[in-house]
C-alpha cells in the first residue's frame, strides 16, 4: 500500500446556498484553468438549465484544478435536503471534505446531515466559514456553533481535529487566521494539499466503483467513479459486477479524467484518480468495474429511503395529446425507468391502473424537478397530490417526521405557530439573536409539510426562510384536517372570456387569463368558501342591438394568480390532479363533471353513515 501525492480528492458539502458552487468558481478561476480572455460567468458548475434558473445545484458534479503540481479533484454537491441522495452517492469518491458554513446563518440542519455523512465515510474535514463579507456576519459565534456540531457528531477524537478557514467565495478570498486580510483563494488550496490525505493505493488488479453516470450520443453510456486499485487504459477487458450478482465482460472504450470543465482523454489512469470510462453498455451506479484477473465487488452505495409519493399517470384530460410529444403509457414508463438509473433516491412502482405509476422521492422539490425536466423534454402527463409514505413497523403505523427550521421576524411567530400546530408540528427550539431575528425549530410529520411552503411564503410576505430535513419515522399522529378552501371549477368547455371571468371573480380569485381554453372540470380559481362551485368562465355578455357604452366594455379584471409547477402541486387536494404538458400546467378535478362529483360526495356520505 502506498500514497499518491499528485492527487487530492475532495467533496464540497454544506447547507443549501452556503456558497459551494461559488467556491468552486473561485478555485477554477484562480487556478488559471481558463484562458485569460475566456468568459466563464458565475456558478459555472450549475450547468443544467433548471439549475441556472433556480440558482441551486441539483446534481453533484466533478471538476478538477491543478495547483502546485497537484491535481485536486473537486466534487460539488447539492445542499437542498431533497437532493441529499446525491451527496450520499458521491461522497465516497473523496478523502476529504470542505464543509462550508454561512457566517450569518451558521450551521443549519443540512450542515449537520452532510457532516454526519462525511464523518461516517471517514473524510478529513476542513471547515470554511464562508461569506465573511456579509454585513451582519457573526464569525466568532458561528465558529462556536460549528465546534459544538463537531462535538455532537464526532465518534472519535481525531474527528474533532479539523482545520478552520474563513472565506468569501464571492470575492475569491480565504484566510487561515481571523482578522488577516485576504487577497486570494490560495490559503484554502494550500490547506487542502496539506491536510487532506493523498489517496491511498492498494496494489492489485483494477477495481473502480461507479458513482455517477453520464450519457453522450456518440460515446454512449459513461461511467464515472474512483479507481481504488490498479490501472485502466483504453481497450482493457473488464468485468462489471452488478447488484444482482451478474458479471458481464466488456472492452473499455475511452478513459477520461477531469480538468476544469473538460473531460480529457488519457492513455492510462491509475488508482486514486476519479475517471470516466466508456464502452460499458449495461452499467449502473453502485456497480464495480474490475479486472478479469480479480473481479471483486466493492461495497455498494447505500441511499436513504424516499419519504413522499405521488402518482404519474397518462393525461386523461379532454385536452390530452394536444401539446405533448410523448403521451403514451409506454413512453411514460420508459422515461420513469430511465430516471431510476441516475436518480438513486427515486422509486417507481406499478399501480392497479396500467396507466398510472407510483413515484416516490425525497421531497416535493425532488419530484417537482423530475416533473419539470420531463415536461421540458416534451412529456405530457398528470400527477396527484404528494402523500407522505407510511410504513408498518412491529405492527404499528409509523410516518416520516422532519425537522423544520424557520428564520423569521418576531411579528410572524404567532401566525406561524398557529398554522403549524394545525399541521401537528411541535415547537422544539426558539432562539432570538437580540435583533428580532428569530429561529424556530419544529418536529413535524411530513404530511403536515405538504402544501405548507406556499402558505408560509404568503403568511410571512416572502420575508422568512424555511428548511426541512428528514428526522425519522414516528408513530402515526392521525389525520390532518385540510384547511384549504374550495375551488372554482369550469362548468363548460370553451374559451374563457373577460365577462365570464369577471363573474367568477365575484366568488374568489381566478387562475386563468381571458383567451385560455378550458374544459369542464378544470380548476379556474379559488373559492372564497370551503366548498367547490361550478362557474361558466366562457359565458359571453348577452348581445343586444344597442351598442354598449364604453363602461360596459372596459371590465377590469383583478390580476390572475399564476401558479408555478411547485405551487400547483402544493395546492391540489386528493380529489384533484395537476395536468402537465410542455406548454401548460392545468389544475383539474379527478371527476370532471359536476354530476359525477355530486354522486361521489353522496356515496361517500352514505358509506360514512
Ligand atoms: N455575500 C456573499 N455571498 C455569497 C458568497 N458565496 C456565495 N454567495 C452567494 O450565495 C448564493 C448561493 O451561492 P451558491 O454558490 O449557489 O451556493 P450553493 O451552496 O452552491 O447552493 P446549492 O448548491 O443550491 O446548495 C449566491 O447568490 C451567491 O452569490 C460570499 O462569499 N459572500
Ligand atoms: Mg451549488
Amino acid at each position: 500500500m502506498h500514497y499518491r501525492n499528485d492527487i487530492r480528492n475532495i467533496a464540497i458539502i454544506a447547507h443549501v446556498d452556503h456558497g459551494k458552487t461559488t467556491m468552486v468558481d473561485a478555485m477554477l478561476k484562480q487556478s488559471k484553468i481558463f484562458r485569460d480572455n475566456q468568459i466563464v460567468g458565475e456558478l459555472i458548475m450549475d450547468s443544467n438549465a433548471l439549475e441556472r434558473e433556480k440558482g441551486i445545484t441539483i446534481m453533484s458534479k466533478n471538476t478538477a484544478v491543478l495547483y502546485k503540481g497537484v491535481k485536486i479533484n473537486i466534487i460539488d454537491t447539492p445542499g437542498h435536503a431533497d437532493f441529499s441522495g446525491e451527496v450520499e452517492r458521491v461522497i465516497s469518491m473523496a478523502d476529504g471534505c470542505l464543509l462550508l458554513v454561512d457566517s450569518v446563518e451558521g450551521p443549519m440542519p443540512q450542515t449537520k446531515f452532510v457532516l454526519r455523512q462525511a464523518m461516517a465515510k471517514g473524510l478529513k474535514s476542513i471547515v470554511v466559514i464562508n461569506k465573511i463579507d456579509r454585513d451582519n456576519s457573526r464569525i466568532a459565534e458561528v465558529i462556536r456553533l460549528t465546534e459544538n456540531l463537531f462535538l455532537e457528531l464526532a465518534t472519535s477524537v481525531d474527528q474533532l481535529d479539523f482545520q478552520l478557514l474563513c472565506a468569501s467565495a464571492r470575492e475569491g478570498i480565504a484566510v487561515s487566521e481571523l482578522g488577516k486580510k485576504g487577497k486570494d483563494i490560495f490559503p484554502l488550496l494550500d490547506c487542502i494539499l496539506e491536510k487532506v490525505p493523498p489517496p491511498q493505493i492498494k496494489n492489485g488488479p483494477f477495481q473502480m466503483l461507479v458513482s455517477n453516470l453520464d450519457y453522450d450520443s456518440y460515446k454512449g453510456r459513461i461511467a464515472i467513479g474512483r479507481i481504488w486499485r490498479g490501472r485502466i487504459a483504453p481497450h482493457d477487458s473488464v468485468a462489471v459486477l452488478s447488484s444482482d450478482g451478474t458479471v458481464t465482460h466488456y472492452e473499455i472504450g475511452e478513459v477520461f479524467t477531469y480538468l476544469g470543465l473538460k473531460r480529457m482523454k488519457i492513455e492510462e489512469a491509475e488508482a486514486g484518480d476519479i475517471v470516466a470510462v466508456t464502452g460499458l453498455e449495461e452499467v449502473s451506479i453502485g456497480d464495480t468495474i474490475a479486472s478479469l484477473d480479480l473481479p471483486e465487488a466493492l461495497p455498494r452505495i447505500e441511499i436513504g429511503e424516499p419519504t413522499i409519493e405521488m402518482t404519474f399517470g397518462v393525461n386523461t384530460s379532454p385536452f390530452s395529446g394536444r401539446e405533448g410529444l410523448f403521451c403514451t403509457t409506454r413512453q411514460l414508463r420508459a422515461r420513469l425507468h430511465r430516471e431510476l438509473e441516475t436518480n438513486l433516491s427515486l422509486r417507481v412502482q406499478d399501480t392497479d391502473s396500467p396507466d398510472t405509476f407510483l413515484v416516490k422521492g425525497r421531497g416535493e422539490l425532488h419530484l417537482a424537478i423530475l416533473i419539470e425536466n420531463m415536461r421540458r423534454e416534451g412529456y405530457e402527463f398528470e400527477v396527484s397530490r404528494p402523500e407522505a409514505i407510511t410504513k408498518i413497523v412491529d405492527g404499528n403505523l409509523v410516518e416520516p417526521v422532519e425537522v423544520l427550521t424557520i428564520d423569521t421576524k418576531g411579528e410572524y411567530v404567532g401566525v406561524l405557530t398557529e398554522m403549524l400546530s394545525k399541521r401537528q408540528a411541535q415547537l422544539t427550539d426558539m432562539r432570538n439573536d437580540g435583533h428580532d431575528n428569530i429561529r424556530l425549530e419544529f418536529h413535524i410529520p411530513t404530511k403536515g409539510l405538504i402544501g405548507f411552503r406556499s402558505a408560509f411564503l404568503t403568511a410571512t410576505r416572502g420575508d422568512s426562510i424555511m428548511n426541512t430535513i428528514f428526522l425519522g419515522y414516528e408513530p402515526w399522529r392521525g389525520k390532518i384536517v385540510t384547511t384549504r378552501g374550495g375551488v372554482l371549477v369550469a362548468s363548460e368547455q370553451g374559451i374563457a372570456v373577460t365577462y365570464g371571468l369577471n363573474n367568477a371573480q365575484e366568488r374568489g380569485d381566478t387562475f386563468i387569463e381571458p383567451g385560455t381554453p378550458v374544459y369542464e372540470g378544470m380548476i379556474v380559481g379559488m373559492h372564497a368558501r370551503l366548498q367547490d362551485i361550478p362557474v361558466n368562465v366562457c359565458k359571453e355578455k348577452k348581445k343586444t342591438n344597442i351598442r354598449s357604452s364604453t363602461s360596459d366594455i372596459a371590465v377590469k379584471l383583478t390580476p390572475t394568480i399564476i401558479f408555478s409547477l411547485e405551487q400547483a402541486i402544493d395546492f391540489i387536494n386528493n380529489d384533484e390532479l395537476v395536468e402537465v404538458t410542455p406548454e401548460n400546467i392545468r389544475l383539474r378535478k379527478k371527476l370532471l363533471t359536476n354530476a359525477q362529483r355530486l354522486r361521489n360526495i353522496a356515496s361517500l356520505q352514505r358509506s360514512m353513515k
